[in-house]
């Protein structure tokens, strides 16, 4: 699991157009939002770290990696 922080996802609106961008990207990711603390934690065994956070800027937004951990 990868976590995100995007300062510049502000609403629900970001929120499907981020998940649509991943999910698109990696079929198989499970996408958590958190609006309130502006993150995105994103699990998915077919595109690294660097690959995620392109697909997120490719979307227009700046994320910011915060975190991530061995279980997926
Ligand atoms: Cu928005």
């Amino acid at each position: 699991m990868i976590t995100f922080h995007i300062q510049d996802m502000t609403c629900g609106h970001c929120a499907s157009t981020i998940t649509k961008a991943v999910k698109e990207a990696a079929p198989d990711a499970t996408v958590a939002i958190d609006l309130k603390q502006h993150q995105v934690s994103i699990a998915t065994k077919t595109m690294t770290t660097t690959e995620l956070q392109e697909v997120l800027v490719e979307a227009g937004y700046t994320p910011i990696q915060v975190g991530i951990s061995a279980e997926s």
